[in-house]
């Protein structure tokens, strides 16, 4: 068929600065995919659009997760239809393919064939005739608010009613929980690219501790950490470095990072790499000076002291409540209680918070743990050197048959371990 494009797969290792994952990964999570449809289901899905910034200047371009796991192609442009009945092309009877736009050097990871994107449309009309439920995932087809009318528009709606009137019979379903039951389970060569994005987290807090100061602005930490990621390869940040000092480490998601750090005060730093599109998702939280007082090492050690007995629970069947309802009992032992300000876990892969299908634990998903205690400025119930400090502290964590293991056991966690890795100056 002339519009197949030759696909030199041999060669993209050279080609592309990412590592990738192997064929056989995307050959067996088609397969997984397919096991989930059935004979009578077609599956269809496009690539994440460019999304401006400003006139001719776009936002940095990150593939949507879903196609990204089941494609791995990075770039824009492209469709995947999977068809477990199987489609007819010429004298091939193919199930999966992927359309790339003309001119695409890419990896046919592990679909059955790869075709030009304009082959796309009557194939796609072509497998759904008939099919009596067709799946989709279209990151871009979702409520828009028309905010001038002052009305909702659920485009998604309005797709599925065009759609399903076009096609008796056939039913029109978004595809996410299909995908949440696949991604929530990592693979080993999932595992190893989030050790790598973890590593260079690691690194990069290692580099910001050993430069940190009184005086310095957070954006210096910033700097430092997300250059050693960079540098080691990060395919980019898994979302806007969290560096908050003294009244500014109370504020869960504060992200300006722009206020000088003074001696006394505790700065939180939440921050991850990017690697092969898989998340890490670390927090420390150092002295600005380099030493705890009595006082925050009081609140660290309550934090730590969280994390252990969670991590004592984590193994296939424990609940993410559970987890919830053990950091808060701690944290109200030690008596904090009034002072956390949100949940304990969430699960990290390809999104920095990862789909999940469901509230239990199983073998193969990475949590995080990640307790915190914000006491307020005005907090005059507790004595004065314990009030405006907030402390994080969390940890990625691979669920096993049996308990747990920490990916982030590498990086310093407890006090004294931080206080020596600050005193290591480069
Ligand atoms: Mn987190």
């Amino acid at each position: 068929m002339k519009k197949i494009i030759a696909l030199l797969a041999l060669l993209c290792p050279l080609l592309c600065a990412q590592e990738r994952f192997s064929q056989q990964e995307y050959q067996s999570r088609i397969v997984h995919l397919a096991h989930l449809l059935d004979t009578a289901s077609v599956l269809a899905m496009k690539s994440s659009e460019t999304h401006q910034r400003t006139n001719d200047v776009g936002y940095p371009y990150r593939q949507e997760s879903n196609f990204l796991y089941i494609t791995g192609v990075t770039h824009q442009g492209c469709y995947f239809l999977l068809a477990p009945k199987g489609i007819q092309l010429g004298d091939r009877h193919v199930r999966s393919i992927l359309f790339v736009p003309k001119g695409t050097t890419s990896l046919n990871a592990g679909c059955d064939t790869v075709l030009d994107v304009g082959a796309f449309q009557p194939l796609f009309k072509q497998s759904a005739a008939g099919a009596q439920m067709v799946y989709y995932s279209a990151p871009d087809i979702r409520f828009v608010s028309d905010w001038v009318n002052d009305r909702a528009m659920f485009l998604d709606r309005e797709t599925r009613k065009a759609f399903e009137e076009r096609n008796p019979g056939t039913k029109l379903k978004t595809a996410t929980s299909l995908f949440s039951r696949l991604r929530e389970i990592k693979s080993g060569e999932e595992i190893r690219m989030m050790r790598k994005a973890i590593a260079m987290t690691g690194d990069g807090i290692r580099r910001s501790a050993q430069r940190c100061a009184p005086g310095l602005r957070e954006s210096v930490l910033q700097a430092e950490v997300e250059y050693e990621m960079t540098r080691q390869g990060a395919s980019g940040l898994a979302f806007s470095s969290i560096i908050g000092s003294g009244p500014n480490s109370l504020i869960p998601h504060y992200d300006a990072n722009l206020r000088i750090m003074e001696a006394g005060e505790v700065v939180v730093m939440d921050v991850g790499a990017e690697y092969a599109g898989y998340a890490a998702d670390v927090t420390r939280t150092l002295p600005v000076g380099g030493t705890f007082s009595a006082d925050q090492k009081k609140i660290y050690n309550a934090v730590r002291r969280a994390q252990d007995e969670v991590f004592a629970i984590i193994k296939p069947g424990t609940t993410l409540g559970d987890l919830d309802r053990k950091a808060s009992e701690v944290i109200k032992r030690e008596g904090f209680g009034k002072f956390i300000l949100h949940g304990v876990t969430h699960a990290v892969g390809l999104d920095v918070h990862d789909v999940s299908s469901s509230d239990v634990l199983r073998a193969g998903m990475v949590v995080t743990v990640e307790p915190g205690i914000y006491v307020p400025v005005n907090a005059d119930d507790v004595p004065a050197g314990q009030r405006g400090v907030g402390i994080r502290i969390e940890d990625d964590v691979l669920v096993t048959e049996t308990g747990c293991e920490i990916l982030t056991n590498e990086i310093p966690r407890e006090s004294a371990e931080i206080e020596s890795m600050m005193r290591s100056k480069r």
